[in-house]
């Protein structure tokens, strides 16, 4: 008998609840259907190989990127699952040009919309590499009963009410905040629950480990070419030279990196002049938990929080992790701009 003290997600999510007089458990609720549909996801993708749910759907989403199979099912379980909340009124997919709107007349009545990708590093799957699901909650600015519009989903990342990712790896795990820090649940596959197993999480403002992939240096800024070399550099005063450590897969590079201390870069490059990531469903919710976690996001300019998005699923330069190291980008993405 394992002999841990188990606080399962639902029981941290109502203990929480308290924080917030006011609160009508409208948000435990919705935070709840989230773990739900993660372990649905889960029990797939740990099958991924023996049942025929790896490889490509044959289809491509709305990026023209190959879609997986367990893409289009975690899409659906996801948009399911917070459909049935009733908590939700709307949902901004990865998987989908424009945001999906719940008519049944209980969800239409929900306070909140969702921003997700629901399976994010999918590519990675067919070779049992970690793959995430990345989520964002946004209280709506259209009125309860009125229809969803566009602009409900682009608010600024500091609007955030909550946000989190789900890591499927050797274990899978929901790192999630509400604003009041930042909490980690490992799911206990026996007992079918998320326990908390990561408390009050805070990254270090100082890391040894830097996470790019270096293939796309020679399209890289003059900035992130000298700062590369900077991590590489021997100084005797500090821990440099930094280990590269990069998986291609953004929640298991950014989740090793917040507990252990490290900077994650995905730069604007000439392949891609404004990065590869998401800002709304990706580089959001990250930025979100690694301020919550004492860390920081930036585009290269400003916070990513603080950016005004202007479509679902526009692009951004993307550098989070370690307050210091991210100062330290800024400051070589300043100095050779
Ligand atoms: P690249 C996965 O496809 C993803 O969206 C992120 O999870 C990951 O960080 C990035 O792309 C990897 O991109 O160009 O290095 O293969």
């Amino acid at each position: 008998m394992e002999n841990y003290n188990i606080t399962t997600l639902n029981d941290f999510i109502i203990l929480k609840q308290k924080d917030f007089p006011y609160a009508k458990g409208e948000l435990s609720s919705l935070l709840h259907h989230i773990g739900t549909a993660a372990k649905m996801v889960n029990k797939k993708i740990s099958k991924a190989g023996l049942i025929d749910i790896i490889g490509s759907s044959g289809e491509v989403n709305v990026h023209g990127e190959n879609q997986q199979k367990l893409d289009v099912y975690a899409d659906q379980v996801f948009i399911r699952s917070l459909l049935s909340s009733g908590e939700c009124c709307g949902v901004a997919t990865e998987e989908n040009e424009n945001e999906i709107v719940f008519s049944d007349t209980n969800a239409s009545e929900g306070k909140y919309v969702v921003c997700i990708d629901p399976l994010d590093g999918s590519s990675n799957i067919d070779f049992n590499v970690s793959v995430g699901t990345i989520f964002s909650i946004y209280r709506r600015i259209t009125q309860r009963g009125e229809k969803v519009r566009n602009d409900d989903f682009l608010q600024e990342g500091t609007k955030q009410v909550a946000a989190g990712y789900i890591i499927y790896g050797s274990s899978t795990m929901l790192v999630y905040s509400t604003g009041f820090g930042v909490n980690g649940f490992t799911l206990d596959p026996s007992i079918g629950e998320f326990c908390l197993s990561h408390p009050d999480i805070k990254t270090p403002e100082d890391g040894s480990i830097y996470s790019v992939n270096e293939g796309n240096y020679i399209h890289f800024p003059e900035g992130v070419k000298k700062y590369i070399k900077y991590c590489q550099e021997i100084d005797k005063d500090s821990v440099r030279p930094y280990t590269s450590r990069y998986i291609g897969s953004l929640v298991s590079d950014f989740h090793r990196n917040l507990l252990k201390g490290g900077i994650f870069l995905y730069p604007e490059n000439e392949i891609t002049p404004k990065g590869k990531l998401r800002l709304v469903y990706e580089c959001n919710p990250i930025a979100f938990i690694a301020s919550q976690a004492g860390g920081r996001a930036t585009n290269g300019s400003i916070s990513i929080l603080e950016i005004i998005p202007s479509s679902l699923h526009q692009r951004s330069p993307f550098y989070a992790g370690s307050k210091n190291m991210v100062n330290k980008i800024e400051e070589f993405l300043h100095q050779y701009r």
